[in-house]
């Protein structure tokens, strides 16, 4: 019967191999020889076992079976190894259940007899089978809901509601919809507790220019396992997500500003939880109160609708994109969204364009509004006059306490430091002058053509001398010589006039009337470049406004490459003395006409003269300048006695603090 049953199914298999028969040794059962062997194997089909039942058992009995044994093997393990006799009760008993193979396994059989029977013994006789195999005894295996068995494998099923998904083994829902307009959603399974493993996907839509709102009612209850949602609700539009919600709190009412909604209800395996109950509805579209960044609307309102149009001003300091305009109308559109939709940028000042000399103390600021920059010379040897600390204003400015950074208005300067020298060098009084180290009176110029004299510098354009030393040249080139202390040398920096200016006050000395004197004895010269300052050469500061004595009763410092002696014209070198001023009026025997324009000054021992005429006489004394109290121009050389270095050592310097106004005018004129 059974292997009848069984063929009919299985109708290939059955063709190779019969599913249940007989198989015994040689010469059952009259008894096996010696010397015999036997093999034997049957396979199962899949889904089913093979299976084995020793009904006789008479071998040779011996230690271990050694003699004459039966081998019975499993997907070619050996199970069991059989001898001497045993009952047909005790196969069934002991032996029989565990000669079993794996579904779709083989069983097989050796039996083989050594060379002696001390007696005659019948061998074995054994009946095999295949079994289908029940898998829904399997718990491994996993139908979600319910379990059929058949012959050569197994199926799943599903409780009503839902069906078998492509793994053929879990149990989901349908549950994706399309809804139009309001309603009231729950997932599958309500009322009561909701189906497992679910994906659903609701899609909720309302008409153009409406927007879907929902509400949650009645219970909310879905699953949560330590805080973490098992089951998930989400709510999402092309812009927002809402969730995933769980637990048994409803979330509140959520506007979604969309037409189109989508609700994901997603379920796992277990669980008996409630569910919820969505009540969906729709209003006119709403636009958000915001359009873009930085800017302000109007009319102001809590709600803006479909259809409302509005103007969109940019804040203070932002305007629309690449234009001076800032503002725009927009309307709401029936999608929920503003349009047009333009964007506020902020004002940007610019990189400005500086005067030479200057720069910004950051490489690449930040130049939109509200943010600052703030400007230096380039050199030590400048000070920045003005305004330092600018920042971006709304118009696109750059502004400094109201003052804005413009060519139109005063720029802020970079103007040479001044008065200030290498401050290495001891002071003191030497007789008959003493000679400078490079950088100690930066300011000191020489001329040498038409005549020997000097000069000092006041600015990177300008130098100051005495009239009589460029007097009749003003319309030539002349050079001078700065930055070093040594006449001769070749790596002096030379300077050409531009523009020679003696004061217009100036006489000269005749012999026919003893009117004329050296009154005015000063000229501006006018370089013809930028002179480049250093350590070496550095403008000296004029002096301030001053009513009393040129020297305020204090030494100052006289410097030339003049005459150092009687019979010697000049110095190679720069030398320099320490004067005082003489109030007498002559302070020597002269038959000049003294004025208030100049003043006497003379040491013990050392003197200006011949060569040394258009230079500097400087307080405070070299070597004690510091930048609070930096070197002024208090005199310029201009005469005295015929014989220079006489035992009174005295000579006139013009007054050059009764030319400050002439200075700055003739320098702004010129
Ligand atoms: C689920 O339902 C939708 C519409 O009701 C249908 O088109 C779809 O074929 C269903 N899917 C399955 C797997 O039954
Ligand atoms: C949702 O609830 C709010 C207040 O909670 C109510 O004003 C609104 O009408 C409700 N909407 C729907 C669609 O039920
Ligand atoms: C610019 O400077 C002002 C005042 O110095 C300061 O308050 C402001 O924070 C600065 N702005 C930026 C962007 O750093
Ligand atoms: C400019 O700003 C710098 C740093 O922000 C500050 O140290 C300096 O004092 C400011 N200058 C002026 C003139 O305010
Ligand atoms: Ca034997
Ligand atoms: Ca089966
Ligand atoms: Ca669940």
């Amino acid at each position: 019967m059974i292997f009848l049953c069984v063929c009919v199914l299985l109708l290939p298999v059955c063709f190779t191999h019969p599913l249940a028969g007989w198989v015994s040794s040689p010469g059952h059962p009259e008894g096996y020889e010696p010397n015999s062997e036997m093999n034997w194997e049957r396979c199962a089909p899949a889904g089913h076992t093979l299976s084995l039942s020793i009904i006789h058992l008479d071998l040779e009995d011996s230690y271990q079976c050694e003699n004459d044994a039966l081998k019975v093997f499993a997907d070619n393990i050996l199970i069991n190894t059989l001898c001497g006799k045993k009952s047909a009760e005790q196969l069934q008993a002991s032996v029989n259940p565990s000669l079993r193979s794996s579904p779709g396994g083989c069983l097989s059989l050796t039996f083989q007899s050594d060379y002696s029977n001390t007696e005659q013994h019948t061998g074995f006789r054994a009946f095999y089978t295949v079994q289908d195999v029940d898998e829904c005894w399997d718990s491994d295996l996993q139908c979600s809901h319910f379990c059929h068995n058949y012959i050569g494998g197994y199926s799943c099923s599903c409780r009503p509601g839902y069906f078998l998904s492509e793994d053929q083994h879990t149990c989901t829902v349908n549950c994706t919809e399309e809804r139009f307009g309001e309603g009231i959603l729950t997932p599958p399974g309500s009322p009561g507790p909701y189906f497992e493993n679910a994906q659903c996907s609701y899609t909720l839509s309302v008409k153009d220019g409406m927007q879907l709102i929902l509400n949650f009612t009645g219970v909310f209850d879905v699953e949560i396992r330590d805080g973490q949602c098992v089951d998930t609700l989400t709510i999402k539009t092309d812009s927002a997500t809402f969730g995933p919600y769980c637990g048994q709190e409803a979330p509140g009412s959520i506007d979604t500003g969309a037409q189109h909604v989508e609700v994901l209800f997603r379920t796992d395996q277990g669980g008996t939880n409630q569910g919820f109950s969505l009540i969906y509805g729709y209003r006119k579209m709403v636009c958000p109160g915001i359009v873009t960044a930085d800017s302000v609307l109007s009319p102001q309102k809590s709600v803006y609708l479909m259809e409302d149009t509005i103007t969109v001003q940019c804040v203070t300091g932002y305007t629309l994109d690449n234009s001076i305009e800032k503002t725009f109308e927009s309307t709401c559109q029936s999608s929920g969204k503003w349009s047009p939709v333009k964007n506020c940028k902020p004002v940007d000042c610019g990189v400005p364009e500086l005067p030479d000399l200057m720069t910004l103390t950051e490489k690449n600021p930040l130049t939109t509004y509200k943010h600052n920059i703030s400007l230096k010379c380039e050199s030590e040897f400048y000070q920045l006059f003005g305004h330092e600390n600018y920042t971006c204003n709304a118009n696109g400015f750059w502004e400094s306490n109201g003052e804005i950074l413009s060519a139109e208005a005063d720029l802020p300067k970079c103007l040479p430091v001044c008065g200030m020298s290498k401050e290495v060098f001891s002071a003191g009084r030497v007789f008959g002058g003493k000679k400078a180290k490079l950088g100690q009176i930066p300011w000191q110029l020489l001329i040498k053509q038409p005549m020997r004299g000097g000069a000092s510098l006041i600015s990177d354009r300008w130098a100051l001398t005495a009239a009589h030393v460029v007097d009749g040249h003003e319309t030539r080139a002349l050079t001078f010589y700065g930055g070093m202390i040594d006449g001769l040398d070749k790596n002096a920096v030379a300077m050409q006039t531009e523009k020679i200016i003696i004061h217009p006050g100036y006489n000269k000395v005749s012999t026919d009337t003893e009117q004329l004197n050296y009154d005015n004895d000063i000229a501006l010269v006018k370089m013809s470049a930028r002179v480049p300052l250093s350590h070496n050469i550095r403008p000296v500061c004029l002096p301030e406004k001053n009513v009393g004595p040129a020297m305020e009763g204090k030494t100052g410092t006289v410097s030339g490459f003049g005459a150092v002696s009687e019979d010697r014209m000049k110095s190679k070198y720069l030398q320099y003395a320490h004067l005082e001023e003489y109030l007498e009026v002559p302070c020597f025997s002269t038959d000049l006409k003294v004025t208030d324009n100049m003043f006497c000054a003379g040491g013990d021992g050392a003197d200006a003269c011949k060569g040394d005429s258009g230079g500097p006489l400087v307080l405070p004394v070299v070597g004690i300048g510091s930048p609070v109290k930096p070197y002024r121009l208090k005199g310029i050389v201009s005469w005295g006695p015929a014989k220079c270095g006489d035992k009174e050592f005295k000579g006139y310097y013009t007054k050059v603090q009764n030319y400050l106004d002439w200075i700055r005018e003739t320098v702004e004129k010129n």
